[in-house]
């Protein structure tokens, strides 16, 4: 523990007790939260199924930046190193592209065996699994995928669903936690369609056959993800917001708010008390969108901060699971997971540091006056300090010194791969 960082934190624990925060109890319960890692980051979003296979479904990934793992040891390398800059204990994301086997299959052909060296590595490592059927890059996704109107591709997608919902729960079972199997789809129309009743009718049946197997909730749990538009879908998208909003509940699943899924002016965080008296619970991929793109690196913006400060104050972390989503290869693909994922914990830890119950009473007796004079002055209060103290507790650089490791490691590991 450097004495500057201590110092200041003491300085800074002072001064939040004097408001009735208390920093250690806060520190204690940012420990306890776990943020989904998607591996996706580190590779482009490619995986080892079809690596020469090119990214579709209307997501795009930017930039040609050295050093993008072609394995799957080097994206563990990877994740492994980027998590050792993050503070805290987390999860990883895969995608079922990301298989760890000889054999050659596809889609519809996957099982657990095919990903046994991820669990035996998040075992190693202490580490959480979730999961997520790839309904994109795909021959067969180029007209649809559950939805589909052929019903040869329609019952491939659907095998390819069950058969991920098995792998989501082996890992749960494995691991000793929840797993979440997030399905999301990028099926829609470029152009406005005339029938918009019966791809949706195909999406919910086909969605129905899918969760027919039971599984324990503790070791999985399905959650489906909705989206505005996407690249060569602008005018329809299938699996839209309010469409999966009414699956969830009727279904009683979780729903996945991807945070660049929306319109730009709606408040995403303002979707989770919305839905959670009905729902069972919720997803996040904390993303950020920019103009056309929902993908941009998470950073420590006023809509991050909503979503982190929206989970604290009305005690859903319980029944939320926090997982990141971004792709971007303009940068370092590990500072990447690093930065999107220390800011994700930013925004939860300074969602703690403010004085939820007075702010309460201040709002339930009509003090709107206190309760904006607080907030306003809680952004100049010194989160800095306690960060910093929180990431040395946990052993993880405090400041931009995490990025020094990222230098050596490209310097050593990632120029050498071609
Ligand atoms: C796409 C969705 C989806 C994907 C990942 C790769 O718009 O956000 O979550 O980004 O599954
Ligand atoms: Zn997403």
């Amino acid at each position: 523990m450097t004495k500057p960082i201590e110092e200041a934190y003491t300085l800074a624990k002072q001064k939040y007790a004097a408001i009735g925060v208390d920093t250690d109890a806060v520190l204690e319960k940012l420990s306890q939260i776990k943020v989904s890692l998607q591996c996706w980051q580190g590779d482009d979003v490619l995986g080892f199924m079809f690596p020469d296979q090119a990214l579709t479904g209307g997501i795009s990934v930017s930039g040609n930046y050295p050093g993008k793992a072609t394995t799957p040891a080097q994206l563990r390398a990877d994740l492994d190193k980027a998590l050792s800059l993050i503070p805290g204990n987390h999860k990883v994301n895969l995608h079922a592209i990301y298989v760890d086997t000889d054999e050659k299959i596809d889609l519809d052909q996957i099982e657990p065996k095919h990903y046994e060296k991820w669990v035996q590595w998040a075992k190693e490592k202490g580490l959480g699994l979730d999961f997520n059927p790839t309904c994109f890059s795909h021959p067969k996704s180029t007209d649809g995928t559950l939805s589909s109107n052929d019903p040869e591709t329609q019952a491939f997608w659907i095998e390819h669903v069950k058969r991920s919902r098995k792998v989501a729960a082996y890992f749960g079972e494995e691991l000793n936690q929840t797993c979440v199997n997030n399905i999301w789809i990028p099926d829609g129309y470029k152009d406005n369609p005339i029938d918009k009743m019966s791809p949706r009718v195909r999406l919910r049946d086909a969605l129905d056959q899918c969760l027919e197997e039971k599984f324990d909730d503790a070791h999985m749990l399905d959650a489906v993800e909705g989206k505005l538009f996407g690249i060569g879908a602008e005018s329809f998208t299938t699996g839209s917001n309010d469409f999966y909003l009414s699956y969830a509940l009727t279904r009683d699943i979780l729903w996945t708010i991807d945070a660049g899924h929306f319109h730009p002016t709606e408040d995403v965080s303002d979707k989770f008390t919305a839905f959670l008296p009905f729902g069972k619970g919720l997803m996040l991929h904390v993303s950020r969108p920019i103009r056309w793109d929902s993908d941009h690196v998470v950073i420590l913006d006023e809509a991050t901060t909503r979503i982190g400060e929206t989970l604290v104050r009305n005690d859903l972390l319980d029944k939320t699971f926090i997982g990141m989503d971004f792709f971007d290869a303009t940068i370092n693909r590990v500072a990447a997971m690093v930065i999107g994922a220390r800011s994700t914990l930013k925004s939860l830890l300074l969602g703690m540091l403010s004085p939820i119950e007075t702010l309460k009473d201040a709002e339930s007796t009509g003090d709107f006056t206190t309760r904006l004079a607080v907030t306003e002055e809680m952004k100049s209060y010194p989160f800095g300090a306690v960060w910093e103290f929180y990431c040395q507790q946990q052993n993880v650089p405090a400041g931009t010194e995490w990025l020094t490791e990222v230098k050596d490691y490209e310097q050593k590991i990632l120029t050498e791969r071609k």
